[in-house]
C-alpha cells in the first residue's frame, strides 16, 4: 500500500493547449538532433539502408548499430530517438522521477563487474563481466518495450541470448525458475537509502521463458555501450513482458526449484504479478492496458497481446488462465 507503482500511468494530454505546447517542445527537441544519427532520422536510416551498404565514413564512434538486414526477431518500426530512450527512464535505485537516472547514473562504477551464476547448476560461475562477454558474439535486436504504466519505446539492443549463458552453467534437472538480482550498493544508489522498494531489486522467469531465444542479456544500445541509466553494464530484456521484468544492473543469476520473489509483486501483489506478460485484455487495477503511448510519437496505439510477440511465445502459456497468472 505504501509502495507506489512504477510511476503513474502515462497521461494522454487532453487539453488542446497543453498538447500544442508539448508538441512545440518536442519539435524543438527533434530539430536539435536532426544533424546527428541519434534521433528518428538515424533510426530510419538504419532501417532503410541496404544490408552490406558501407556506412558513411566518420571519425566519431557510431551512434547507431551498423547497418544490416533486419533479423527474424526485429521490429521494423521506427526507433525511439536515442535522446529520449536515454533520458526517460525507470530506475528506482536512482529515484522515482523519469529524469533522475540520466541525471544521477553517470558515476555508477560498472567496471570491474562480477556476475555470479549459482543455484541449481552443475557448473556455478563467478566471472568478471569482460570475460563473460568474451564468450559470446553480441547480436543486434530491435525490440518493442512496453512499460506497465502505458508507454512504450522501440529500442535497438546489443546482447546475447540468456540461454547461451545458462547452458554454460548447466542447469540441473531440478531447475525450474531463474532469479535475477541487481546490484545492492546504497553508496552508489541514492534510492537504496530509502525503502520505497525492498532492495536489492529482484526479478524472475520460468526456466522455459529464460531459455526462449527472445530473452536477451543486453550490453549495448544503439551500437554503443549500454548507458548507465538503461542498466549498464548488464541488463535483462524480455520484450513480451512489462518493462519492470527487464532488470537492470544484474549481478547474480540463480537457478531455483521454486518461483522466486520479484520486487514489484512483493510491493503490490494485487497489481503486479510474476508473469507480467503484456496483455491488453487484462487491465491494471487502476488503468486500462488496451493502448499505449509510443514515446516520441503522437496519440495512443493499441497494445498487442504479448507486446506483439504472441507468435513466438504464446505456446509457453498454453492452458494457463492469463487473468490468474497475470
Ligand atoms: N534494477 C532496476 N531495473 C529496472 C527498474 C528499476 O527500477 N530497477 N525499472 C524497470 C522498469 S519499470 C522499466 S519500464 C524498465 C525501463 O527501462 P529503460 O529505462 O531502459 O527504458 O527498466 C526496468 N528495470
Ligand atoms: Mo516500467
Amino acid at each position: 500500500m505504501t509502495n507506489p507503482p512504477p510511476g503513474r500511468p502515462f497521461e494522454d494530454p487532453d487539453e488542446q493547449e497543453r498538447r500544442a505546447v508539448t508538441r512545440r517542445a518536442f519539435l524543438r527537441g527533434a530539430a536539435l538532433f536532426t544533424g546527428t544519427a541519434a534521433a528518428l532520422g538515424g533510426g530510419l536510416e538504419l532501417l532503410t539502408r541496404r544490408p552490406g551498404a558501407a556506412p558513411a565514413p566518420s571519425a566519431a564512434p557510431p551512434l547507431v548499430a551498423a547497418p544490416r538486414a533486419l533479423g527474424p526477431y526485429d521490429t521494423a518500426e521506427p526507433l525511439t530517438p536515442y535522446a529520449q530512450a536515454t533520458t526517460y527512464n525507470n530506475y528506482y535505485e536512482f529515484g522515482l522521477g523519469k529524469a533522475d537516472p540520466a541525471r544521477l547514473a553517470g558515476g555508477l562504477r560498472t567496471q570491474p563487474w562480477t556476475v555470479l551464476i549459482d543455484g541449481e547448476v552443475r557448473a556455478p560461475l563467478q566471472v568478471d563481466l569482460d570475460r563473460l562477454r568474451s564468450w559470446f558474439t553480441p547480436e543486434d535486436r530491435i525490440y518493442r518495450m512496453r512499460c506497465v504504466e502505458g508507454w512504450s519505446m522501440v529500442m535497438p539492443w546489443q546482447g546475447f541470448p540468456l540461454a547461451a549463458l545458462l547452458r554454460r552453467a548447466e542447469p540441473t534437472g531440478h531447475a525450474r525458475y531463474v532469479q535475477f538480482t541487481a546490484l545492492h550498493d546504497p553508496q552508489q544508489f541514492p534510492g537504496q537509502r530509502g525503502d520505497v522498494l525492498a532492495w536489492p531489486y529482484v526479478e524472475g522467469l520460468r526456466l522455459d521463458e529464460a531459455l526462449h531465444p527472445l530473452t536477451l542479456l543486453a550490453v549495448g544500445l544503439n551500437g554503443r555501450a549500454l548507458p548507465n541509466q538503461n542498466g549498464a553494464p548488464l541488463r535483462l530484456v524480455v520484450p513480451w513482458k512489462y518493462g519492470f521484468k527487464s532488470i537492470k544492473a544484474v549481478v547474480r543469476i540463480t537457478l531455483t526449484r521454486t518461483q522466486p520473489p520479484t520486487t514489484w509483486s512483493l510491493a503490490a501483489p494485487q497489481e503486479y504479478g510474476f508473469y507480467a506478460n503484456v496483455n491488453p485484455a487484462v487491465p491494471h487495477p487502476r488503468w486500462s492496458q488496451a493502448t499505449e503511448q509510443r514515446i516520441g510519437e503522437w496519440g495512443r496505439q493499441p497494445t498487442l497481446p504479448f507486446n506483439g510477440y504472441a507468435r513466438e511465445v504464446a505456446d509457453l502459456y498454453r492452458g494457463m488462465d492469463l487473468r490468474v497468472f497475470f
